[in-house]
């Protein structure tokens, strides 16, 4: 099984975001990826850089003007603000209309939702690159692979299509996911991060030809709120083609699996040809944003489940912090799936 991942993901490092009414560590660091591909190096997986395959793929899911504000972002932060600590919209404009100011700062306020996804001297790379690894992913398979995976980073299951959201830029599932409708007329899109799929949900929500399953808390009392609630399954040729399956905070590994089963019976009702995975490591007991309780031996028999869909995959990183099991729960899902295709 392929693995892709370019070096210049590794670039966008923030440091710390606003959390309680104060900057607290950021989470989402650099060191996870390091961690996964160290693992998948040791595990005899062979990793490749991602070819170049533009901004085209990326907006063809997201807002254009999104794409394009975010190159020169941080240096235009820089310039105005005069410093150079991280670029963090402090002003939003909670509806969506209006007019996207002029000035920088209102610009990070218009396409940004919150104060976790601060832009670093290396973040348009980062993310550029995070995006060319999924479509990579997603090319291989189009090019017949059974299954390949992308280790993204940063994540991109929160990205919407107007806006950063989460610790993401891109929503390199839904990239990926889109990239394989040149092929496949029925695509399923099943995420298994702890988090809301809400960036997909929003890019997806309408669309007929990709069937959309995110398991979760209640995002009722859970971050990142708002999006993800039962009664979301769809709009116009979405309509009954996405499925929020919302788990007890607390959920045992069992119960997490049923309901993967749920989600997995789903797609195969939508008669998905393919299928592409929002791996998240972050349903981890011992995971920093805990909320359920998998172990490795849960994250494998995830993986048996999802490979036995019998599917062309494309597995794409999301989150899955620095607890202690993060190399575990990757070698445990990564591992699995590699021998359930075989
Ligand atoms: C891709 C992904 O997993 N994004 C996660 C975004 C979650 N943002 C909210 C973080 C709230 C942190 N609460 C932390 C308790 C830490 N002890
Ligand atoms: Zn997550």
């Amino acid at each position: 099984m392929k693995v892709f991942f370019d070096p210049r993901q590794l670039g966008h490092a923030p440091e710390v975001y606003f959390r309680r009414g104060m900057a607290m560590p950021h989470q989402e660091q650099p060191k996870r990826a390091e961690i996964l591909r160290d693992m998948l190096l040791s595990e005899g997986f062979e990793i490749d850089a991602p070819q170049d395959h533009g901004v085209r793929p990326i907006k063809a899911v997201h807002n254009p003007d999104y794409v394009d504000f975010l190159p020169d972002a941080y240096a235009r932060f820089v310039e105005s603000a005069g410093t150079e600590a991280l670029a963090i919209p402090t002003m939003h404009p909670g509806v969506r209309r209006g007019k996207e100011p002029r000035d920088i700062h209102g610009q990070l306020g218009w396409w940004m939702t919150d104060t976790s996804t601060p832009l670093t001297p290396g973040s348009w790379d980062a993310a550029y690159w995070s995006a060319q690894a999924a479509v990579e992913t997603a090319e291989a398979v189009l090019s017949g692979a059974r299954a390949a995976y992308a280790l993204c980073r940063p994540p991109g299951h929160h990205a919407m299509r107007d806006c950063s959201n989460g610790f993401c830029f891109f929503n390199n599932a839904c990239i990926a996911a889109h990239h394989l409708t040149s092929k496949y007329k029925k695509i399923a899109l099943i995420d298994v991060d702890v988090h809301t799929g809400n960036g997909s949900l929003d890019i997806l929500y309408a669309r007929g030809d990709i069937f959309f399953c995110s398991l979760h808390p209640d995002p009722a009392n859970y971050p990142t709120f708002f999006l993800g609630h039962a009664d979301e399954t769809g709009e116009g040729p979405g309509v009954g083609k996405k499925l929020n399956l919302l788990l007890e905070q607390g959920a045992s590994h069992a119960a997490v699996l049923a309901m993967l089963q749920r989600g997995i019976a789903a797609a195969q009702d939508f008669g998905a040809q393919a299928l592409v995975v929002s791996l998240g490591f972050d349903m981890a007991a011992d995971d920093p944003l805990a909320a359920v309780n998998v172990y490795p031996d849960g994250f494998a028999a995830m993986a048996r489940k999802l490979a036995g869909m019998g599917l062309p995959t494309v597995l794409v990183q999301e989150g899955g912090y620095l607890g202690p099991s993060l190399a575990d729960n990757g070698r445990a899902f990564l591992t699995a799936f590699r021998e359930a295709i075989r």
